[in-house]
């Protein structure tokens, strides 16, 4: 069935998908969240897709959960439904995820966001986690994301006062790698998913889960994880080609595995 709140397009080798609730500033509603879910999994089997790009629109890449779908949830039943496990998705995407974001990124639009790869950032972009004024918490792994992305100080003033964090603010705290002007957003994170696109697969899957890696584990478990795939990467095709086009002194022609 074709999805109804989000738009999926591909631009060459890079994946594109849109939320897309404009009157609700895409809150994030579980129907949308499923078709998000299936989505990315789609991108995620597609051999000709080398990167995602996940966005919203100028207004807002998402204003968080939708409030009016949780309001009349209680415990012991929000646990019992798992409501949150179809926000995991985004973690179990092998390929590159590349968050565009532009307006604000409340809430579980801002988690979301963090499940992400990396963030690209318009100058219009708002961070926040303002659970705090419903009375909840972040559910998304907000709290934990965001304290790994900005530290403790930082994270503890956002996730305490509810307060939004702006583009220039986010890049100094390290939540964003870039920003750029709104008008530049989907070109440049279109940008890096073909730029990304172009590389080894397999060197690219293992770049992720090495970083990844680093948010979940020691450091000398990360490093040995690391060395492991460092060394499963030679004698790949991607190695081969890599190494020779350097020697050769010609531009490298990776293979699509
Ligand atoms: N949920 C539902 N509807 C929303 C949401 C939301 N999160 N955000 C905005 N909307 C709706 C508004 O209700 C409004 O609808 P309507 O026109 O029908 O009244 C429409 O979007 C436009 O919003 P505003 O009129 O409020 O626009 P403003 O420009 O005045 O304000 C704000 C923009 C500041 C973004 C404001 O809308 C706002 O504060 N939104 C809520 C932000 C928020 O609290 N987010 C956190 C939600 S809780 C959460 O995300 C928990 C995550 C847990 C993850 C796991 C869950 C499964």
């Amino acid at each position: 069935m074709a999805p109804e709140m989000i738009v999926v397009e591909r631009h060459g080798a890079v994946g594109l998908i849109r939320l897309n609730r404009p009157k609700a500033l895409n809150a994030l509603c579980d129907a949308m969240m499923a078709e998000l879910a299936e989505a990315l999994r789609d991108f995620d089997r597609d051999p000709e897709v080398g990167a995602v790009v996940l966005t919203g629109s100028e207004r807002a890449f998402a204003a968080g959960a939708d409030i009016r779908e949780m309001q009349d949830r209680r415990f012991p039943d929000t646990a019992l439904a798992d409501f949150i496990a179809p926000w995991e998705a985004v973690l179990t995407v092998r390929k590159p995820v590349i968050a565009a974001v532009a307006g604000f990124a409340l809430g579980g639009g801002c988690e979301l966001a963090m499940m992400c790869d990396t963030i690209v950032a318009a100058e219009t972009a708002k961070f926040g986690q303002p659970e705090i004024n419903l009375g909840i918490i972040p559910g998304a792994g907000g709290s934990q994301r965001l304290a790994r992305a900005v530290g403790k100080a930082v994270a503890m003033d956002m996730i305490l006062t509810g307060r939004n964090m702006d583009a220039a603010e986010a890049l100094r705290a390290g939540l964003v790698s870039r920003v750029v002007p709104a008008e530049r957003l989907l070109e440049e994170a279109l940008a890096m998913g073909a730029k990304i696109a172009e590389l080894s697969p397999a060197a690219v899957a293992m770049a992720k889960a090495a970083v990844n890696a680093a948010f979940e584990t020691t450091l000398r478990e990360g490093v040995r994880l690391e060395r492991t795939m460092f060394l499963s990467l030679f004698g790949t095709a991607g190695q081969r080609e890599g190494m020779a086009a350097f020697v050769e002194k010609r531009p490298a022609r990776f293979p699509d595995a």
